[in-house]
């Protein structure tokens, strides 16, 4: 077994964070690791925060940590910020945020950032979160500011995703871009003290009603983090989409098509690295002018040609 997961096993937390740093980097070494944490995964509640920049995310989270650990359980967070290539700047905000559980040692919080494409982060994430599991939380969450495509693609590692919106933010724009449908399981209206609550619980309703298309309805629910309310309500629903998730069978239909997505997209990532290999191996270079669809597919046939590698 690797290292360090023999490490995470014995709950080292500088094994933890090394792992992290691991897939962050995309270090060659992480995929040896990857393998040895899949078959010591522990299936942690995976709950997902998202919404605008300074919707109140982490002013959320913070109070959902004091709220699970008040049950006895024991949670990682990580916060991605797709927008930012540093993770400094992130953590220092939820440092200020999520200051009060720093020296709790059932709580891990960390940040992440990219030091490559977008699309990297989502899988580093992705594997943050199964390093987590693999240590030994309860619950993992992970919060991501809701910018682009990015964050959806973050979003979709997760069993019960939280978008969080405020009234009269103009933010409620988010829930009609393309796929938000697809990964909001319960609106938040954070902020619930302002003016605009009524109107924004509207919309959600009725949009809620629209798009609904299985019996579990999308949950509305009101937070003032400052307050502390609303936050039992919110934990409860985050729980009982778990229980439907791993409970029903439309759930374990769900589950069984992101599972199928994933293969499918590690697959093709595996194939993309070969791919490319092959095309720099064999000096393939692609002009300006190139029809790129005859190019791809000539690329593609050679290459299979060659006997796929
Ligand atoms: N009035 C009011 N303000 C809130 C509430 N929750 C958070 N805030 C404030 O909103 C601001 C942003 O809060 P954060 O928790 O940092 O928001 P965030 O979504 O994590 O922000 P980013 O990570 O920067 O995207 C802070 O000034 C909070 O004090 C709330 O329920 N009511
Ligand atoms: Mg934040």
């Amino acid at each position: 077994m690797h290292h360090l997961v023999e490490g995470l096993k014995q709950h080292n937390i500088r094994a933890l964070a090394r792992a992290i740093t691991m897939v962050e980097n995309d270090d060659p070494d992480k995929l040896a690791m990857l393998s040895d944490i899949v078959s010591s995964q522990k299936h942690a509640h995976f709950v997902g925060v998202t919404g605008s920049p300074g919707a109140g995310k982490s002013s959320l989270v913070n109070r959902m940590i004091t709220h699970i650990r008040n049950e006895g359980k024991t949670v990682a967070v990580i916060a991605v910020d797709p927008t930012s290539p540093f993770s400094g700047g992130a953590l220092l905000g939820d440092r200020v945020r999520m200051n009060e559980h720093f020296t709790d040692d059932g709580v891990y919080i960390r940040s992440m950032a990219t030091r490559g494409s977008l699309g990297g982060l989502a899988r580093a994430t992705k594997d943050a979160v199964r390093i987590c599991d693999a240590y030994g939380f309860d619950v993992v969450i992970v919060e991501t500011v809701g910018v682009g495509q990015s964050e959806l693609d973050i979003m979709k590692i997760v069993d019960t995703t939280a978008l969080v919106l405020t009234p009269n933010s103009g933010d409620v724009l988010q829930i009609f871009k393309a796929g938000i449908m697809e990964i909001a399981d319960l609106f938040v209206i954070n902020k619930a003290d302002l003016d605009g609550v009524g109107k924004l619980k509207g919309l959600l309703k009725e949009l809620v009603m629209m798009t609904s298309k299985d019996a579990q309805k999308t949950p509305i629910i009101k937070t003032i983090t400052s307050e502390n309310k609303g936050i039992d309500e919110l934990w409860g629903k985050i729980n009982a989409h778990h229980d439907y998730l791993y409970r029903t069978e439309e759930g374990q239909k769900r589950r069984k098509q992101e599972q199928e997505l994933e293969v499918y997209e590690l697959i093709r990532e595996e194939l993309w690295r070969d791919i490319k290999a092959y095309a720099t191996r064999n000096d393939i270079t692609i002009e300006a002018d190139d029809d790129p669809y005859r190019r791809a597919q000539d690329i593609f046939k050679h290459w299979k040609k060659e006997g796929g590698d």
